[in-house]
């Protein structure tokens, strides 16, 4: 069996930082109480809080300019997977993998379900991929897949579609999400109200193939890599689209996919009013979709998102039921550190959230007192909690603090032995 950070070697660790992790938390507990709030309801929070990996997020990413390949990089799904346990034992709230179909369709469905599982694992939502030509593929989708001008290229995508729905249906997979390249690089080439209409006929037979207890994710995005128009451009192209297809179709959100500064707490509100919310694949960037660490650029915009997402949660709206993915390249970092690091952001903005004083907020709105409202916001948003995310962490079996534990073990120099043919893992760059 392949080397793996063991919970032995996670406990041994986490025995150096008990003490003061101790401390602090009794310390924020004590903070807390003078303001009415149960430090334990909270951790109850940070605990339950669940999060996919994105299986092509565990390989090194690239730019449009070039790939540096990183020692010990997964060489097929297996040993994506092995990563991606990695991740879970260190910071215990990824036990769920969303595939990429070519990337990682297995030989046999079964044999890779049974390997998940004997790690703990499971499969989140499937991904097709019609941007990029595979070998041995009959028609190019140079020019366009579900939304191509030529049905026969067209067909091909749909039933790559329902070959990746089969695919996850001998995974345990529940729902499967559609992010396709379309679009067009200049003015003219592409004819903008038939290129909807044939998205829809495309999505309406992938949608006829999918099981009663599934859902179809939607995901839209501004440019890239067409750089004048794309098919599905935005929320409220794919929120028409979705109520067109049915009631199991529902829009993705994907942080990097809109044009800088749009108020994306805003569009997620909207879709949960419209009960019409996939999830999210989380991210973070400066310029357009830069697939960075989620939280490392605007950490106060995935505060707000959380904002909209615990408010739906705590006023238990019909049908909310968000999926919670991260979709990230990793040029220059480590891909387990940086996935787990994700992951921490997004327990902290979710376990903050929970810290906002609702009923203040509702009364500064009800004033029309700006003032108080945003210094609501902030005082959750500035509270540090990480005695909280950590002391979730520690008692779920993961570490205190998962980067200096991975480091600690020689995970990846080990990887490096076991794993020598550098192969590309098949990370996405788009
Ligand atoms: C796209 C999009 C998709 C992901 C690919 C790899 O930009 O975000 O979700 O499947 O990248
Ligand atoms: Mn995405
Ligand atoms: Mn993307």
């Amino acid at each position: 069996m392949a080397f793996t950070i063991r919970d032995e070697f996670v406990a041994g660790e986490n025995r150096k930082a008990l003490d003061w992790l101790r401390e602090d938390y009794e310390h924020l507990g004590r903070q807390l109480r003078r303001r009415g709030i149960d430090i334990e309801r909270l951790t109850e929070r940070a605990t339950a809080f669940r999060v996919a990996v994105p299986s092509w997020g565990v390989g090194t990413g690239g730019t449009r300019f070039a790939r540096f390949a990183g020692p010990g990089e997964p060489r097929d799904v297996y040993e994506k997977l092995d990563d991606c346990d990695v991740i879970n034992r260190l910071v215990r709230v990824t036990p769920k993998v969303s595939l990429h179909i070519p990337w990682d369709a297995p030989e046999s469905a079964t044999e890779l379900r049974a390997f998940a599982k004997a790690r703990g694992l499971l499969f989140d939502s499937m991904n097709s991929n019609t941007f990029q030509d595979q070998p041995g593929q009959e028609r190019s989708y140079k020019f366009g897949s579900l939304t191509h001008t030529d049905p026969a290229v067209r067909a091909q995508a749909v039933a790559h579609n329902l070959e990746c729905i089969e695919i996850g249906k001998a995974l345990g997979a529940r729902s499967h999400t559609v992010w396709i390249g379309d679009g067009g690089n200049f003015p003219g080439q592409v004819h903008f109200r038939r290129a909807l209409d044939r998205y829809l006929e495309s999505l309406r037979a992938i949608y006829a193939g999918l099981p009663g207890d599934w859902r179809l994710f939607i995901e839209h995005k501004l440019y890239e890599p067409a750089f004048y128009s794309t098919v599905l451009n935005d929320w409220g192209t794919s929120y028409t689209c979705v109520r067109e297809l049915g009631p199991q179709a529902f829009s993705l959100v994907d942080l990097g996919h809109h044009a800088p500064n749009v108020n994306i707490e805003m569009i997620v509100a909207r879709l949960i009013q419209l009960g019409k919310l996939a999830g999210f694949h989380f991210n973070d960037s400066k310029y357009g979709d830069d697939d960075l660490d989620a939280g490392s650029i605007k950490p106060f915009q995935l505060f707000l998102i959380f904002n909209e997402l615990v408010d739906a949660e705590r006023e238990g709206v019909a049908g909310f039921d968000p999926a919670y993915m991260l979709d990230q390249s990793h040029n220059v970092t480590d891909p387990i550190e940086a996935l787990a690091t994700s992951a921490i952001e997004l327990v902290r903005a979710y376990v903050q959230a929970h810290l906002v004083d609702r009923a203040a907020l509702a009364e500064a709105q009800a004033r029309n007192d700006a003032v108080v409202a945003l210094q609501t916001l902030k005082q959750a948003f500035t509270a540090d909690v990480r005695p909280i995310l950590a002391m979730a962490r520690h008692r779920a079996g993961g570490a205190i603090d998962p980067v200096a534990v991975y480091r600690a073990s020689g995970y990846r120099a080990r990887k490096a032995e076991e794993r020598p043919a550098a192969a590309g893992g098949g990370a996405g760059i788009v």
